[in-house]
């Protein structure tokens, strides 16, 4: 007979869990107990809050392709909680957020933290269950781990009654993971979008997700080179090609380039693989119409409910991308000139001027560009900083970047600490705004008791900068509540035993990198940016001048 903490932690284990990332709490005592076997095997990383916890788990569910395990408290941790459930849904990452829940015996009396899971995450998650029969926790923790893998992956949220957790069972914990082979592509379809793709003027390839094998990723490499077609990576997912490559021509995400703009509206065919047509991809369902867009698309996706959910296709295909891009050939169409076209104006758009700035932001994504071994892995949360680590550094093959689509601040510091436990020898940089870091700078003691210390490059301007630069443009001259009087961000480090720093010009940023690099406790440097160099190409004072000008003549 074991106890269900214990019947749910050797399934995980089963599964193939190495990690598990949460906050504690008095509902999931059981499964706290059962931790306590397998140390080494399936280790529990103590957060400082939930939210870091989630962000976390997200971020393991993109980097690694298994699920991100969180284990939180019910109400207040569940809540806390959600915002890396929602984060991993819009970047549709395998996660398992499992919750406390009252037990059964008083449920649905609103008694002490309870919550309805079922209604709270239904719209925020593929998949919400509340486990009622300690007999069933096997069945349903399998269905929860394939759920959040397949099609398109997702994150699951499975409460726990109490009573589930500490009521003993003899039945069988899981023994092994389904072993599930990739959807592969009707050849006829493949036949069809080899023909169409051929009959194309300006042919486009989309991608997208995290999930793409290292077979797929070169597979996707060979058939685009080998037929000259340009390719553009949704929001934060151009980490899936080598930016190297000639056929890499940028990234369709917020703030898009005018030349990726015009390749997605300028493009009559468009192999969109793995894509999510959300906001940002499609310039705000603007670059293709609604719902049968002009440029006729082939949309190859593992998941039969994003065929035709915006876009109906020219040609749907419901089949994994990585088995659609093994099984087609290249093609010669003649592109060569459109192929270089889109390669031009991807590499005119890494030219960024210097910033009127006393750290140039420029030069230090240059420095990092140098630098940085081929494998190194990047993050962010959100905020106009991001564009500098996500527009203008150039992903290797290897390279990774985790960055949420879900716009969420304070995914960065969370996801580098992850990505450090994922990768303990990867070298790691977080890129953070000042607002950003400050949403989840908690975690730097999860970081420190991990020995789990990325490098964090800190864009202190002062400012929510995004928000005052829409503020100057749509009320010029009223700031309103967005000044940051910020603490002592490398004390603060230092206090978590980090070697840390305060950049004041430009000329110091590569020794002081140097350091924070080599320490083995982590680095911080606190980088002096002016807000007036919020974007690479206009200052706040050139966006609030165009403000006033929309507003005299409105
Ligand atoms: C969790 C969350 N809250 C609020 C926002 C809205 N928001 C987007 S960017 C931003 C400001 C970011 O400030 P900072 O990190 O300092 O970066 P900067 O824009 O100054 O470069 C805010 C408040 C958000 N995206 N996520
Ligand atoms: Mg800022």
């Amino acid at each position: 007979m074991r106890h269900g903490g214990q019947i749910l932690i050797d399934s995980l284990v089963a599964l193939g869990a190495r990690k598990c990332f949460g906050v504690p709490g008095e509902s999931f005592l059981a499964v706290l107990d059962a931790l306590h076997d397998t140390a080494g095997r399936l280790d529990f990383v103590n957060c400082r809050q939930e939210g870091g916890a989630g962000f976390m788990a997200a971020a393991w569910g993109k980097l690694t392709g298994s699920p991100g395990i969180a284990f939180v408290t019910r109400g207040p941790g569940a809540t806390n909680a959600s915002i890396g459930v929602h984060t991993a849904m819009q970047d549709s990452v395998p996660m398992i957020l499992f919750v406390g829940q009252v037990g059964t015996a008083m449920t649905g009396r609103e008694a002490f933290q309870e919550v309805d899971y079922r209604a709270m995450f239904g719209p925020l998650a593929k998949w919400t269950v509340e486990i009622d029969r300690i007999g069933r926790l096997p069945e349903l923790v399998a269905r929860a781990w394939t759920t959040a893998t397949t099609g398109r992956p997702g994150p699951v949220v499975v409460a726990l009654p109490e009573d589930m957790l500490s009521a003993r069972s003899d039945v069988a914990p899981l023994t092994r993971a389904a072993r599930i082979a990739p959807a592969a592509p009707d050849p006829d379809a493949v036949a069809e979008a080899r023909r169409m793709l051929g009959e194309a003027a300006r042919p486009l390839i989309l991608i997208a997700g995290a999930n793409w094998s290292g077979a797929g990723r070169a597979a996707l490499r060979a058939f685009a080179e080998g037929s000259d077609i340009p390719v553009v990576a949704a929001f934060r997912y151009q980490d899936k090609i080598d930016n190297n490559s000639k056929v890499f021509a940028g990234e369709a995400g917020v703030g898009m380039p005018p030349h990726v703009r015009a390749l997605v509206s300028g493009a009559d065919v468009i192999l969109a693989l793995n894509t999510r047509f959300g906001e940002n991809v499609t310039g705000g369902y603007t670059l293709l119409d609604v719902p049968v867009p002009g440029q006729r698309v082939i949309h190859v996706h593992a998941s039969d409910r994003e065929i035709g959910k915006v876009y109906q296709p020219a040609l749907g295909i419901h089949a994994h991308h990585d088995a659609f891009v093994r099984a087609v050939s290249p093609i010669s169409g003649g592109w060569a000139g459109w192929r270089a076209e889109a390669r031009a104006g991807y590499e005119a758009s890494l030219d960024v001027p210097p910033q009127p700035s006393a750290v140039d932001m420029g030069a230090v994504i240059a420095h990092l560009q140098e630098v940085l071994p081929g494998d190194a892995i990047l993050t962010n949360g959100a905020g106009n900083f991001s564009i500098w680590s996500n527009k203008l550094f150039r992903y290797a093959e290897d390279a990774r970047l985790l960055a949420p689509q879900s716009g969420a601040m304070g995914y960065g510091l969370p996801a580098a600490i992850a990505a450090r436990i994922a990768y303990p020898d990867r070298t790691v940089i977080c890129v953070a705004g000042d607002g950003d870091l400050q949403m989840t700078s908690q975690e730097l003691a999860t970081a420190a008791q991990e020995g789990a210390c990325p490098v964090i490059l800190v864009v202190n301007n002062g400012t929510y900068g995004t928000i005052r630069a829409h503020q100057e443009r749509h009320y010029p001259d009223r700031v309103s509540g967005t000044a940051l009087a910020n603490p002592d961000f490398a004390a603060l480090a230092r206090a978590h035993g980090f070697h840390a720093e305060r950049v004041a010009a430009t000329a110091d940023f590569a020794a002081a990198f140097a350091r924070a690099l080599a320490s083995p406790t982590g680095g911080l440097l606190d980088l002096d940016v002016s807000a007036e160099a919020l974007t690479p190409r206009q200052s706040l004072s050139q966006i609030r001048q165009a403000g006033r000008d929309a507003a005299k003549t409105a």
